[in-house]
């Protein structure tokens, strides 16, 4: 490449946005924010205006976070300002301390958390059909420094919350879900937010329910560590004279939670545009020889699923490596996403202290995904045209 040239990419990426012969379909990108109608948020967020009230847990606060331990239904739900700082929160408040089993196939923000708390990521590989934590390896894991394991229902794959909850009552340790991608889902009629000691929530503009930015904490029933997190989240002040704790800011202002009680009110549609699409890039690419679906919509399973993500992994038999598909869509501007690779363990700035090669699972998985745009509602059109210019990208 010349000095004059532009980075990888960038010039192709342009030229399709800008340049696509296409203008009904592209840019697709991997995802859209769901958005509610603007006069909708324009009548949530006028009272504010009146009020003067912007953040510090308003009334909006207050009548989102009811609302969502209704849905999840949980006895608590801490809301925070981002999913991250709910999760290192989290772990601060359970005041935990050593090796906290988890999974490194995921977004930055599960290892970073961990770390970043004052604890230690053991890596443990992850199930080949849905990279979700494997139980199994996890158990060969436990040492006498594990303090919890932190699992993440990766795309809205369900752990296996069976095998990680009887392992984690055996060896005495808590367990936290990074639930950030599996908003609204239910296994067997049961809320998602009810498994383990706490799961957390990201409702990042990204996510299939969002506020914007914004995250919560759900759990079942501990007054002690609901306060804490509280204390946590508002630089550990009790009120105006006592300081209990070295917290940090992390609130959801009046104005991501007005954003979200909107989006709350078309959550259940958009699930359902969202699968209506997963179903329709399934109904054209299942039978594609070297191309498997990591996001199910099978109907038949006991779990009901939020269709978070449409990823698929590419393998030798399809023609073409998943670099190079993806190198292809994104000059036919689709705008797919490697999520999630590199493994965390792979991260420059864990180099030295962790290895990709101990999860041989993850590592090759991660070299083999993809994640095709999916939003709410995307049209069959939308799917066709990433389904031919998958199919196309092997020719
Ligand atoms: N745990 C897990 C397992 C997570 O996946 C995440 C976040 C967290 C914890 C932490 O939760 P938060 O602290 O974020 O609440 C995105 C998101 O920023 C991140 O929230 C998410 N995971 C991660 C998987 O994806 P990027 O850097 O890939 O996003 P970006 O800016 O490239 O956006 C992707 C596409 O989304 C764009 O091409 C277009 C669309 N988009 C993006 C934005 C920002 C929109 O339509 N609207 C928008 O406002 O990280």
């Amino acid at each position: 490449m010349s000095k004059t040239e532009a980075p990888f990419g960038l010039r192709q990426r342009l030229e399709a946005m800008f340049c696509s012969n296409d203008q009904r379909h592209t840019p697709l990108t991997v995802t859209r924010s769901s958005l509610p109608p603007l006069a909708e948020y324009v009548a949530e967020i006028a009272p504010l205006w009146e009020s003067h009230w912007l953040t510090n847990m308003g009334q909006k606060h207050e009548e989102l976070r009811q609302a969502l331990e209704d849905l999840l239904e949980v006895d608590d739900c801490v809301l925070f300002a981002n999913g991250h700082s709910a999760l290192q929160a989290t772990l601060e408040a359970m005041e935990l301390c050593g090796e906290v089993i988890t999974t490194p196939f995921t977004f930055s923000s599960t290892t970073h958390a961990i770390v970043r708390a004052g604890l230690t990521p053991v890596m443990c590989d992850v199930r080949w059909e849905d990279g979700t934590l494997d139980p199994e390896c996890a158990e060969t894991l436990v040492t006498d420094c594990t303090c919890a394991i932190l699992p993440v229902h990766v795309y809205g794959n369900v752990c296996d919350v069976e095998g990680i909850g009887a392992l984690a009552k055996l060896h005495n340790l808590k367990v936290i879900y990074d639930a950030a991608h599996a908003f609204g889902e239910r296994v067997g009629g049961v809320s998602v937010a009810r498994f383990g000691d706490a799961s957390v929530f990201s409702f990042h503009a990204t996510k299939v329910f969002n506020s914007v930015e914004g995250g919560a904490v759900c759990l079942r029933g501990s007054d002690g560590l609901r306060r804490r997190l509280e204390l946590l989240r508002n630089f550990g002040i009790v009120d105006e004279e006592h300081v209990e704790g070295v917290g940090f800011n992390a609130k959801m202002s009046e104005l991501h939670a007005s954003m979200g009680l909107c989006n709350l009110r078309h959550h259940q549609e958009n699930v359902k545009q969202r699968l209506h699409a997963l179903a329709r890039y399934h109904e054209r690419l299942a039978d594609v020889r070297g191309l498997r679906f990591l996001s199910p919509v099978d109907t038949q399973t006991a779990v009901e699923y939020n269709g978070a993500y449409c990823a698929v992994a590419i393998s030798d038999g399809f023609g073409v490596t998943r670099d190079e598909l993806h190198e292809s869509l994104s000059k036919r501007g689709v705008f797919a996403r490697k999520y999630f690779y590199p493994c965390t363990n792979a991260y420059a700035c864990y180099a030295g202290v962790l290895d990709p090669n101990e999860t041989p699972v993850a590592r090759h998985l991660s070299e083999q995904v993809l994640c095709l745009p999916l939003f709410a509602p995307m049209s069959y059109d939308q799917v066709d045209f990433v389904c031919d210019a998958v199919l196309q990208a092997r020719a």
